[in-house]
């Protein structure tokens, strides 16, 4: 999903330069953005709309880890104008200065977004300055409800019992299990099931996470966070640890093909994470006023609840959920009502010294050794 303008070769880019000036139009088709999001995470049409609208091009391209994306930041030149970190990594940005604050001013359709999101934000983020929320989800149990009724009759559907009991996990490996790349989505989780605190720094809260993933490891067949979508979707696999919204599409790809799986999204009863993907702009941003322009225009009820619609995440922007379809905005899976919310925890950026105990662990557990 790359919308680039520089597959041309040289000279038919100077003809295309020669007749942009020709036609005075020279200033509008040089201008884009270069955005750096999730994958599976807009509805493309969003972008040649915007592109239409604007005369603004945009490159798009994709990532699926914090991790990547916090790599790129940090050195510096990733040649991005704008970027969407989730709220724990968005904090200890700021921290090293990666991002430019907002300019306000250029985005007049702040209006629209949600106190209650903007507050939570906050916490990553103080004083809302330096990003806005664009999706926010939960991360919780995909499951392919045919082929775990197979092999466990009285699944545990609503409980991480489900994929973290190894006597369950075993009867699973066959028909497929996967589980997010991601430690801070996972570790946390884990942590939470066990009755500790979610954000514990405790070493020994943390090995005892990794002790479960560990005794479920034999059983896990991928660490990945977005080929488990079209597993899925296409029954190559039957359980996965993953993100709401991808589990959704998942479901509707399915639907969709009337290849007879139904996959179905759960969130933990034992509760879990709720987090905030942000749009930032790098201090270094080619595009600065562009970058602005494109965040604005996401801020548009109706472009963002299109998104929500196509992806099925929730969204921080209020004024959208006029447009937002029934069945999501209704479902307290994307739209969590007051009983769900009360399960939901957030999670604080880890300090220097705890994020090398947890990679250290996820390299143990997803190697295996
Ligand atoms: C999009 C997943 C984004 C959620 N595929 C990660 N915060």
């Amino acid at each position: 999903m790359i919308y680039s303008a520089s597959k041309r070769g040289p000279l038919v880019g100077l003809l295309a330069l020669a007749t942009a000036f020709a036609s005075g139009q020279a200033l509008a088709q040089d201008k884009e953005v270069r955005v750096y999001n999730w994958s599976d995470y807009i509805d493309e049409e969003i972008l040649t709309e915007f592109t239409k609208e604007t005369g603004i091009k945009v490159v798009y391209d994709v990532f699926d880890s914090n991790e990547i994306l916090e790599t790129k930041l940090l050195a510096g030149g990733s040649g991005y104008d704008v970027v969407v970190p989730t709220g724990q990594f968005l904090a200890r940005q700021i921290q090293a200065g990666v991002f430019q604050k907002l300019d306000k001013s250029k985005l007049p359709n702040i209006s629209n977004m949600w106190p209650e999101v903007s507050e939570r934000v906050a916490v990553y983020d103080p004083g809302n300055e330096y990003a806005v929320d664009y999706m926010w989800g939960t991360t919780g149990l995909g499951y392919n409800e045919g082929k775990i009724k197979e092999r466990i009759p009285d699944a545990p559907v609503e409980s991480l019992d489900l994929l973290l009991k190894p006597e369950n996990a075993a009867k699973l490996k066959d028909c497929g299990i996967m589980v997010l790349d991601s430690p801070t989505d996972v570790l946390p989780v884990i942590l939470q099931y066990l009755g500790l605190n979610p954000n514990s720094k405790e070493q020994a809260d943390l090995d005892k996470a990794a002790a479960v993933l560990l005794a479920i490891r034999p059983y896990i067949q991928k660490f990945h966070s977005s080929e488990y979508i079209n597993a899925l979707a296409n029954g190559d696999i039957c359980i996965a640890l993953g993100w709401s919204g991808d589990i959704l599409q998942a479901a509707s790809r399915a639907e969709e093909a009337k290849n007879g799986h139904t996959i179905h999204y759960a969130l933990p009863k034992e509760g879990t994470q709720m987090w905030f993907d942000m749009l930032a702009i790098p201090k270094d941003a080619p595009h600065v006023e562009e970058a602005h322009a494109f965040v604005n225009y996401l801020m548009k009820p109706e472009v963002i609840a299109k998104a929500s619609n196509y992806i099925s995440y929730a969204n921080g922007n209020l004024a959208s959920q006029k447009f937002i379809n029934e069945e999501i905005l209704k479902d307290s899976a994307i739209y969590p009502d007051a009983e769900t919310l009360k399960k939901l925890f957030v999670l604080l950026p880890y300090d220097p010294k705890t994020q090398r105990t947890v990679t250290r662990l996820w390299t143990k557990i997803v190697t295996g050794q």
